[in-house]
């Protein structure tokens, strides 16, 4: 017995005992992913992490002095008969006809209170439920308080009610004993489907060789060698390969004592879910499995974006326009007084394109899951030109390329997200361009100070003819009523009146002249002003509509990856 009781230690490796902080962490680190990734990728990937959080959830609140054992295996192997001797008690029909027990029963070491919520929570009917709590047994029992054993429907069963029983029993149960006879231990559904399936979970697995008595004892020794074996090669190797009888109690006593070191060392609960916790990372491990772990989108990949949205949007036109207004304006302002009436007749550039109206407050880009159209001022829609087909494809190619260059090195499914997230919004993007070029100041309303002091000057010498001519036709007016003439002043040899009249239309005329190119410069730079400033806006609507749900994939990316990591087994 104590030869036993040694190896068993050593088995279960006391040393390295779980730790159920470190079990939460990691539980709570999956949860964490989950969370994150949640709307980036596909949900079928991410079925058994759910299933994981949920279950964990709930063994964990439920009784962790119990360990929940099954006995599963091929029909006729043994369970119910083990079952049995193990409980001493015949609690689970043991038949001739094969598949014998269809649903699961249960035999409970110890009172029955704790353990009912979790056998509630494992789905075995309160009829096929026992209690091995007898005081006739007085301490010999005592070991074994804490175990709640299941004996399982057999796993290759001919009945499909079987096998998912099975199945769905094997995911919540905190350690399995394989129950295997002499005649079918090699079978391939066994290693293949189930014991090779199970490797995370070596540390909550026992196989136990039934039915040892009807081999001699060099059988014995060659079979169980031979099943180490296979046990090593489906990557359970340190597993415990016991030889078991259900006849007698010598023959269940080493997986007796396999049980009795688990139920005292109250393990298996969490060793079964962190063996769950590492089939779930492996599973997952291909979503964030490279290295990138900043959420940068490249500039001049965004730099292209910008520049294609801002011709699809009008730029260039609006900019035209704009040094077009500003000369059509400053002409206005500054110009010969006596010609401006002429030049009011024209249409302003702007109004044109329905731009020559006040800008309305800058638009406020909806941040991450904003509703798209709240929050904004109503501005009025543009006639800026329609963008072109060539413009179209531009924007549509500068947006791929953007997902392209953010995805390129992610795992196939985020790139897939990060596509996704690059187009989202891309609904909204045109009426967010219009609104980005109505809502720019295009730096044309307000009259700079040397227009006011030139059509101050232009008004001046425009009064100074105006006079002029005044006098001298006064001076006509005098003399054709034959009063006595007017003596005008002399500014050299020539009369004042002239002066002032010639002088006031030169004047006049060469001042208009002179501002030309002094308004061309200026409407230069108010085109270029109004560009930069609609690009800013072009480049903000670039960035809340296509590079920031991008940039909230790629952080997401790195947050899983993370959060990934705290899951792992170190
Ligand atoms: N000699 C011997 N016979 C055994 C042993 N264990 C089980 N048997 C016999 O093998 C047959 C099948 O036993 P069960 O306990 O019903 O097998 P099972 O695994 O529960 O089968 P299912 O309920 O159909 O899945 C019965 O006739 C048992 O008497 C054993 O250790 N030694
Ligand atoms: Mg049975």
């Amino acid at each position: 017995m104590t030869d036993i009781l040694g190896r068993v230690r050593d088995v279960f490796r006391p040393d390295q005992r779980a730790d159920p902080d470190r079990l939460v962490e990691r539980l709570h680190a999956v949860n964490r992913f989950l969370a994150t990734v949640d709307g980036h990728l596909p949900d079928e990937r991410l079925v058994a992490a759910h299933t994981l959080i949920e279950r964990a959830g709930t063994r964990l609140a439920l009784s962790l002095n119990h360990t929940v054992v099954a006995l599963a295996g091929a029909t006729g192997s043994g369970k119910s008969s083990l079952f049995n001797s193990l409980a001493r008690f015949e609690m689970s029909p043991v038949g001739v006809r094969r598949p014998t027990t269809g649903v699961t029963h249960a035999c409970v070491w110890g009172p029955l209170d704790g353990a009912a919520r979790l056998l509630d929570w494992v789905g075995v009917l309160p009829r096929h439920r026992f209690v091995r709590e007898s005081a006739l047994d007085g301490a010999d029992e005592a070991a074994l308080h804490g175990l709640v054993l299941l004996d399982l429907p057999d796993f290759d069963s001919v009945e499909w009610s079987h096998r998912s029983e099975v199945d769905r029993l094997l995911g919540l149960v905190d350690l399995v004993v394989w129950v295997v006879d002499p005649q079918k231990y090699a079978d391939k559904v066994l290693h293949d489907s189930y014991l090779g399936e199970f490797h995370r979970h070596r540390d909550v697995t026992v196989v136990a060789l039934n039915q040892a008595d009807r081999l001699t004892a060099n059988e014995l020794t060659r079979v169980l060698a031979d099943l180490r074996r296979l046990v090593d090669a489906d990557q359970l190797g340190g597993v415990p390969v016991l030889a078991t009888s259900a006849l007698g109690d010598a023959g269940t006593a080493p997986l007796r004592a396999t049980l009795e070191q688990a139920v005292a060392e109250r393990q298996a609960a969490l060793r079964r879910l962190s063996g769950d916790v590492d089939t779930v990372v492996e599973g997952l491990a291909d979503l964030v499995d490279t290295g990138r772990a900043d959420d940068d989108v490249d500039r001049p990949t965004i730099r292209r974006l910008i520049d294609a949205l801002a011709s699809a949007a009008g730029v260039p036109a609006v900019a035209e326009a704009t040094e077009q207004a500003y000369r059509h304006r400053a002409v206005a302002a500054t110009g010969w007084p006596l010609a401006r009436g002429l030049r009011r007749l024209r249409p302003d550039p702007l109004r044109r394109l329905h731009l020559a109206e006040a800008p309305a407050e800058p638009e406020r880009v909806p941040d991450h899951g904003g509703l798209l159209g709240l929050d904004r001022p109503p501005v009025a829609a543009t006639s800026v030109p329609e963008p072109t087909a060539a413009q179209r494809s531009a924007v549509g190619l500068a947006v791929r390329a953007v997902a392209e260059r953010a995805g390129a090195t992610l795992p196939a499914p985020w790139s897939a997200a990060v596509t996704a997230a690059s187009r989202s919004r891309l609904a909204d993007l045109p009426d967010a361009l219009d609104r980005a070029v109505a809502s720019t100041d295009l730096g044309v309303q307000r009259q700079p100070i040397w227009w006011r002091l030139v059509n101050a000057v232009q008004w001046l010498v425009t009064v100074a003819a105006t006079v002029g001519l005044g006098w001298l036709v006064l001076g006509y007016a005098v003399r054709a009523l034959g009063l006595p003439e007017l003596d005008y002043p002399l500014v050299g040899s020539a009369p004042l009146p002239t002066v002032l009249l010639l002088g006031g239309l030169l004047a006049g005329v060469l001042l208009s002249l002179l501002v030309k190119p002094v308004i061309r410069w200026a409407a230069r730079r108010a085109r270029w002003r109004a560009e930069g400033r609609m690009h800013d806006a072009v480049a903000e609507a670039a960035r809340g509509y296509v590079v920031t749900p991008v940039r909230e994939v790629l952080r997401a990316y790195a947050e899983a990856r993370s959060a990934l990591a705290v899951a792992a087994p170190r």
